[in-house]
């Protein structure tokens, strides 16, 4: 049997202000005192795997080490069915501006404005379907870990609309809200219910707190 969180404390190893949220939100009815990885000053280790759970196990477990602690760690991404899985364990990288000089950090507007510019090009017929895919990683000092996999099946839409959620969320219409609303317009409530996150995390819970 795989060892268990048990109460006590969770670092929460990301370092993306939109994930720390949810995650926080997801953990609430669990008691856990939750450390994130930038109030502890962990530093981010280099993603260097080719899958969202490879990338999931390196977080948690650099951060389970660092601090001694428990970790949970998310990579996630979106995967565009016309774009062959695309931009996947990349979706992140895509916003990076570092040919920007001077002007570092991420741009989502030119990430959503990419992924567009790239299902135009294919034609105005094209199909628009897309997933959020979401690895959760549990990992404890001495190498234990476990992983949970969740997905959310919807379309992408533009131009983005919305205001909530982060990332991506204004150009993603979830399969649920039947090709209406974005991510971006739901309440945080309403994503937590559906979203990739939430199917991950309703594992992680089963197997972890399920009697
Ligand atoms: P950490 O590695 O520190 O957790 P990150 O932002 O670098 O943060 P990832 O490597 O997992 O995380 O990148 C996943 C990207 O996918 C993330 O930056 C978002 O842009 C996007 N993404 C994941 N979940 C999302 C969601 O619920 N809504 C919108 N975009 C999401």
């Amino acid at each position: 049997m795989s060892r268990k969180l048990s109460g006590g404390s969770l670092v929460i190893a990301t370092h993306n202000a939109g994930k720390l949220k949810e995650i926080s939100a997801l953990l609430d009815p669990y008691g856990l005192k939750c450390l994130s990885a930038g109030a502890l000053g962990l530093p981010e280790p280099p993603e260097t795997g080719t899958t969202f759970v490879e990338n999931a196990l390196i977080k948690a477990r650099a951060a389970a080490e660092a601090s001694q602690m428990p970790a949970l760690a998310d990579d996630s991404g979106l995967s565009v069915d016309a774009l062959g899985g695309r931009p996947g364990v990349y979706t992140a990288d895509w916003a990076e501006r570092q040919w920007f000089e001077g002007d570092p950090g991420r741009d989502w507007y030119m990430a959503m404005g990419k992924v567009e510019g790239m299902l135009q090009e294919l034609g105005p017929d094209i199909d628009r379907r897309a997933a959020f895919h979401c690895v959760l990683a549990v990992a404890w000092p001495g190498g234990e870990s476990a992983t949970y996999e969740g997905l959310c099946p919807g379309a992408l839409t533009w131009p983005p609309r919305g205001k909530m959620g982060f990332g991506y969320d204004p150009v993603f219409v979830p399969s649920a809200r039947h090709g209406e609303e974005t991510f971006a317009e739901i309440e945080p409530s309403e994503k937590h219910a559906i979203s990739h996150r939430a199917d991950a995390f309703a594992k992680l819970v089963a197997d972890q707190f399920g009697s």
